[in-house]
């Protein structure tokens, strides 16, 4: 698609930057303040969560990923290359989010025996790169989680082998963190839960209590690794039950003084998870975001600029707390490109928190405190027509990173040479 030439770019970030500077912003200001913000880009969309153990798709947990578009990810090689090619398509800058099924190793390695040198090539990769990893244990996709329980399970043994799996990540965590010398977030999500109703809650959050207090007992410095836990309230097969529900992570969170994840799928329908934060903020230092976009039963749908994703942006930026909120992406779609899902999902996030920080906020602040709240919803108003596009596209300009349609065209020849040869 012909796009813009970079004088029409620059013509247009001219005209923008003082319509802004009326509204007392400094675009220049913006677009150097989002440059340093990171977002982690999930690995799972490459490959739709299969892994590296030899899986070709999920297997249970509650998460499906649907679809058949041709060109997945088989190995690490092709995901790596894959990835590369999405992150030279979005502006500004990313980490990559794995899990501990992608591990690079030459023979099978169980979940409860994983540790740093199976993630090496990874460490090695992300070097060379320049970016920060990110990680997550993987409590899916195994004998051991087949009955719908890991941490919860009443099995010792099992719960044994899940705790075991736990720590072990922990130690690669620290270990990513320590090598690219940035701080790896370790995600801890569990599928615990059951299909219909069960009559034994309280048992199975004690035990889960238990359970995760001794994959915490370790302790690792804050600047080689986060420890974070993510709730949800329902998945495929766990509809009516799940252990690890908010409140039980919320309190659990509070009181071991860990990161707090808070997936935007994995609410009620009409619950968004922007004014939480500022409902968490007062009382934890950090808390992690699975940006994701919620539709009907699935909460892994590509993240969209959309009214959901504009708010988190609005929530983080007015409460001034980019340093505070950690921000990943969430979503795996098997019915398109996924290189396409990658970069839409990371553009519309970035551009989300672009939009929050070209609101005029201080003149909305002064309107609110001075009790002009008419002017506060003029400016509000205003604020949706403003020429947030001219200053996107300089943003991407700055980044060398394409514009609009040309980026479309990179992943179409990209597919024609490199995913529609995979078979
Ligand atoms: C599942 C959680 C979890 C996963 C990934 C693959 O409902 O959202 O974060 O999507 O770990
Ligand atoms: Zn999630």
């Amino acid at each position: 698609m012909k796009d813009r030439t970079e004088a029409q770019v620059e013509r247009a970030y001219q005209d923008a930057k003082e319509r802004y500077n009326a509204y007392g912003i400094d675009t220049d200001e913006v677009l150097a303040r989002l440059s340093g913000v990171e977002v982690s880009m999930n690995c799972w969309q490459g490959d739709d969560v299969a892994g590296f153990e030899g899986a070709d798709s999920i297997t249970g947990g509650g998460i499906l990923a649907t679809g058949n578009y041709p060109g997945r990810a088989r190995n690490v090689t092709e995901l790596r290359q894959d990835a590369e090619l999405a992150f030279s398509l979005i502006p500004g800058k990313q980490r990559f989010n794995l899990h501990a099924i992608y591990l690079d190793s030459q023979n099978a390695v169980d979940r409860d025996e994983i540790g740093p040198e199976h993630f090496a090539s990874w460490i090695d990769w992300a070097k060379k790169l320049g970016i920060g990893l990110d990680f997550n244990p993987t409590f899916f996709s195994h004998e051991k989680a087949a009955e719908g329980y890991t941490l919860a399970s009443y099995d010792s043994d099992i719960r044994r082998f899940w705790i075991e799996h736990g720590k072990r990540c922990r130690e690669i965590a620290a270990d990513m963190g320590r090598q690219l010398g940035s701080a790896c977030v370790n995600n801890l999500w569990i599928p615990d839960g059951s299909k219909d109703d069960t009559t034994d809650r309280l048992r199975r959050r004690e035990l889960l209590v238990e359970s995760l207090d001794d994959v915490f007992s370790a302790k690792y410095p804050a600047e080689e690794t986060l420890d974070a836990v993510e709730s949800k309230l329902f998945g495929i097969g766990s509809e009516s039950f799940v252990a690890g529900s908010h409140e039980f992570y919320l309190a659990y969170a509070l009181t071991r003084k860990l990161v707090l994840t808070m997936d935007a799928g994995h609410y009620h329908p009409t619950e968004g998870i922007a004014e939480k934060l500022s409902a968490l903020l007062p009382f934890m230092d950090k808390v992690l975001l699975h940006v994701s976009r919620p539709v009907r039963w699935d909460s892994d749908h590509v993240v969209l600029f959309d009214d959901a994703t504009r708010a988190v942006g609005r929530e983080i930026i007015r409460a001034d707390a980019l340093d505070r909120v950690v921000l990943a992406v969430d979503f795996f779609d098997a019915s398109i490109n996924r290189i396409i899902a990658w970069v839409v999902g990371l553009r519309s996030t970035t551009k989300s928190l672009l939009a929050a920080m070209l609101e005029p906020n201080a003149m909305i602040r002064e309107a609110e405190d001075a009790g002009r709240l008419g002017e506060r919803l003029a400016l509000l108003e205003d604020a949706r027509t403003m020429p947030i596009s001219a200053v996107w596209d300089k943003f991407c300009l700055e980044q060398g990173t394409p514009l609009g349609g040309e980026w479309i065209d990179a992943v179409r020849r990209y597919e024609s040479e490199v995913l529609l040869k995979r078979d």
